[in-house]
């Protein structure tokens, strides 16, 4: 069998002969790492006796060598580890242990391995509810055994680490997490990076400066020796260029320069990324480029903030910044789709790219077990980027972090993919194997036939999908996992029933079976009626509510079935109307002409129509407004907002319309950019929104507007 290491090393040949693992072997006492010679022993022998084999590793550091380079050969005098510093001899154990792993010898082997990007690993950047201890500790292993080197600590919703308690002390007994998470990372070679936010309430002088450099000294007495400032989703003063690069500096010249044993500092600057940035010359990035200090490294999320990476993208920001940039990737991140997971490839991330960057990491899910499966796929990119095949380490990735119930956790990741529409427009791609069969089956259907091959496929996979729901729980060790993807298991259960369904529908109703017909349709309905409940009672969170699953395939083709073959049943009449389109100019839809929210999803409910809430500053131009229109039938009853802006009814206002053209000033009750406005003439009024009245670009966060609605 071919030797296959995670992730694949640059150099490995194989030789002739192999090593018995109930071979003893010996390490001298005192020449390795405690960290080291405790990961030897999980696969060797160390506990003396006749005819030991001698393991040595020689720390030797040669011009060039990246952090994390080693070499490592097994032959007939037995292993020898040769290695750039601690981190790679670290790593040349880890080679082994996957060498070693669940077989009985060990091959002679010589490989020759560096990682291909100097920071690799994630950024806890992600708002809403921060990773846990657990989560953390279990992350920070994870990387070690797969050569990632770097975590950022930098989660949205810890106010110790953005405001309002940036300039605090974190309480004991965070502070005594932190201090444990140190010594983890340190364990597994990885830089805990801890990093502040402070740009949203920062005031420029003196005080503030040493506010920060008093927040750093406290972790540095915690054990962090690496540090990171953010400035992204801010506004007002805080963004200002070159008081930024000269707060950075600061740090570099009081802090970093002085204690020598840490890291080189990374920023997030406001404008992360090109969408967002100014393009003329001298501007915020030249301004960064020109006036921060060489080492310092500068974040970038691609062409958009949840964009794919790509060289040019790259090659168009290192100009300015005059560094290569540390790319801070948005995936699998899905603060801004709630009610989703992403389980899909990392794909998107160019394998040309790598002398573009200095690091690379990825933000995360909140869900941290099930983020696992992206980054195994950046931990096979960042080391070795040519050789990186996003499909190949997405399968691989199932076995290795799954290896109880890989086939059902490949299922459920190939079907739990897409993140829906969402003001990011990012989409991935979802249920590819089915798409073949879903579309000739549609097709055929609608012509009143399909071929039996087609149907059996489908069928079975939504059987599978049944299965797989039931195994993962079953099968997989990782309790931690299965909890958090429990209400998406649930789901995806009733996705397989109501598909098995309406399977079962198609071929009654091609085979004549009337009766039998009809009942399948009814218990497709109850299936799409439970998962619809499901959807609004579990992950009640205020931005995305709701778990969806297979909603870019699978769900949408149970629902077309249905529909098709409800139609043909009844003949044109009945369920035939309920299928007929709403015409496009009467449905409820986003109503606004600001580029940044135009891609915004609305939530429709029961009772209610909402706009899904954005994390980002938003940027009203004079004039911008947003809202809803309202589908004939509908009448607006209240509206609730949250815009979080002090002074929003100075320079904007709420207004109404019964045909866009014509609009009334709706009076509201507000406090500090949130509050509510009742004075709807219900009968008429189609269109509500929020308008920029001023003559100057505002900002605000959208955080609520919810309407209330009735029927006519
Ligand atoms: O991406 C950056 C630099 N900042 C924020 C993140 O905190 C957030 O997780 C992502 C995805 O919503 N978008 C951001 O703008």
């Amino acid at each position: 069998l071919p030797v296959v290491i995670y992730p694949q090393p640059h150099q490995m040949v194989t030789e002739t002969g192999s090593i018995s693992l109930e071979q003893a072997f010996y390490v001298k006492p005192g020449s390795v790492k405690p960290e080291l010679q405790s990961l030897l022993s999980t696969v060797l022998k160390l506990d003396g006796g006749k005819n030991v084999l001698p393991v040595k590793v020689q720390i030797n550091k040669s011009a060039g060598q990246r952090s994390g380079a080693y070499e490592l050969a097994i032959n007939k005098t037995g292993i020898q580890i040769t290695a750039a510093d601690d981190r790679g001899a670290f790593y040349a154990a880890q080679t082994l242990v996957q060498l070693a792993n669940g077989k009985v010898k060990l091959p002679f082997i010589k490989v020759i391995d560096y990682p291909d990007v100097p920071f690799r690993g994630t950024v806890e950047g992600f708002y809403g509810d921060p990773w846990t201890q657990q989560d953390r500790v279990a992350q920070l292993r994870f990387y070690g055994q797969l050569k990632l080197n770097t975590y950022i600590y930098g989660p949205k919703d810890d106010p110790y680490h953005s405001s309002p308690n940036w300039r605090l002390h974190y309480p004991e007994k965070e502070e005594a997490d932190i201090k444990l998470l140190v010594q983890e990372a340190k364990k597994n070679y990885v830089d805990f990076v801890w990093a502040i936010h402070p740009g949203k309430d920062i005031k420029w002088n003196l005080e503030d400066s040493t506010a920060v450099l008093k927040k750093f000294e406290m972790m540095y007495g915690l054990g962090v020796r690496s540090f990171a400032v953010f400035f992204d989703d801010i506004s007002g003063v805080g963004t200002d260029a070159a008081k930024q690069a000269g707060l950075l500096n600061y740090i570099q010249y009081q802090f970093v320069n002085k204690k020598k044993d840490v890291t080189p500092l990374i920023m997030c600057p406001t404008e992360y990324n090109k969408g967002w940035s100014d393009p003329k010359p001298g501007t915020y990035l030249d301004i960064l480029g020109e006036k921060l200090d060489p080492a310092i490294h500068i974040m970038w999320t691609g062409n958009t903030v949840v964009a794919d990476i790509t060289k040019e993208g790259l090659e168009w920001v290192n100009k300015r910044i005059r560094r290569p940039a540390f790319v801070w990737w948005n995936f699998p991140v899905s603060d801004y789709v709630r009610d989703h997971l992403l389980m899909g490839p990392s794909y998107g991330i160019d394998i040309d790219a790598q002398n573009e960057m200095s690091g690379f990491v990825s933000n995360p899910m909140d869900k941290a077990e099930p983020s696992k499966t992206a980054i195994f796929g950046v931990a096979l990119y960042t080391w070795n980027m040519k050789s990186y095949q996003p499909e190949q380490a997405w399968l691989a990735s199932h076995r290795y972090i799954m290896p109880e119930a890989p086939e059902a956790f490949q299922l459920f990741n190939a079907h739990n993919s897409d993140p829906g529409p969402n003001g990011h427009r990012y989409r991935r791609t979802e249920s590819v194997e089915m798409i073949p069969y879903t579309t000739a089956f549609l097709k055929s259907l609608k012509e009143g036939g399909y071929a039996a091959a087609d149907a059996q496929r489908l069928k079975a996979e939504f059987e599978a999908m049944i299965a797989a729901s039931k195994d993962i729980p079953l099968k997989s060790q990782n309790k931690r996992l299965v909890e958090q993807i429990t209400p998406w298991l649930a789901q995806f259960y009733l996705l397989g029933k109501a598909g098995v369904a309406v399977m079962d529908l198609a071929d009654d109703w091609n085979k004549k079976s009337y009766v039998s017909a009809w009942d399948k349709y009814l218990a497709t309905e109850r299936y799409l009626d439970s998962m619809t409940e499901l959807d609004q009672k579990m992950n009640l969170n205020p931005y995305q509510p709701g778990v969806k699953t297979g909603s870019l395939v699978m769900l949408p083709f149970v629902k077309e079935v249905l529909l098709t073959v409800g139609q043909q049943m009844t003949a044109g009449k009945g369920l035939a109307a309920a299928g007929t389109a709403v015409q496009s100019s009467d449905q409820t839809a986003l109503y606004t002409n600001n580029a940044k929210l135009k891609s915004q999803p609305l939530q429709i409910g029961n009772q209610s129509v909402a706009l899904s809430p954005a994390l980002e500053t938003i940027t009203l131009n004079a004039g911008d407004y947003f809202g809803v229109r309202l589908h004939p039938n509908l009448k607006p009853k209240t509206l609730q907002f949250n815009l979080e802006s002090a002074t929003l009814t100075n320079w904007g206002g709420f207004e109404s319309s019964a045909d866009g053209l014509n609009w009334v000033v709706l009076p509201v009750e507000e406090k500090k950019g949130k509050g509510l406005a009742t004075a709807f003439d219900a009968t008429k009024d189609r269109y509500i929104r929020f308008r920029n009245k001023s003559e100057k670009a505002q900002n605000l966060y959208l955080k609520m507007f919810k309407l209330e609605v009735g029927t006519k």
